[in-house]
């Protein structure tokens, strides 16, 4: 879409310290970080917020959910249950829609905050 820096940033018109990147969803580390580790996952398609997600994005959604993980232990913020029952690590998923949600950027994005108890 004309005008969207994330949409710049997919077609890498922009830079971006990209994490992972498939056919349909790209993770970039946030420039302007919250925390350690602190990136966003989006989808290459362009939906300008989660409000503007039809039924036939529920798979694109989640995909998103499922890499959250995936690449926030690739960035040192695995979470895990240890055998004895005790937990440690993890982080924080964000997806701010709207004025009220604090969304600046209109491109839906996910934010992974964390490498810090937030
Ligand atoms: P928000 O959820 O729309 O409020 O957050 C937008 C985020 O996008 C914010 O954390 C910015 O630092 C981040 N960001 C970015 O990583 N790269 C950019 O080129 C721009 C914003 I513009």
């Amino acid at each position: 879409m004309d005008n969207c820096i994330f949409c710049k940033i997919v077609e890498k018109q922009i830079p971006a310290t990209i994490l992972y990147e498939d056919d349909e969803l790209m993770a970039f580390n946030d420039i302007n970080p919250a925390a350690p580790v602190h990136f966003l996952i989006i989808p290459k398609k362009h939906l300008s917020s989660l409000a503007d997600a039809k039924a036939e994005d529920a798979v694109l959604l989640g995909k998103m959910l499922e890499l959250a993980p995936k690449l926030a232990a690739q960035q040192g913020c695995a979470y895990i249950e240890h055998a004895d029952g005790s937990k440690s690590g993890g982080f924080k998923t964000v997806v701010n829609t709207g004025p009220n949600g604090g969304q600046i950027v209109y491109h839906l994005h996910m934010h992974v905050i964390g490498g810090a108890k937030l």
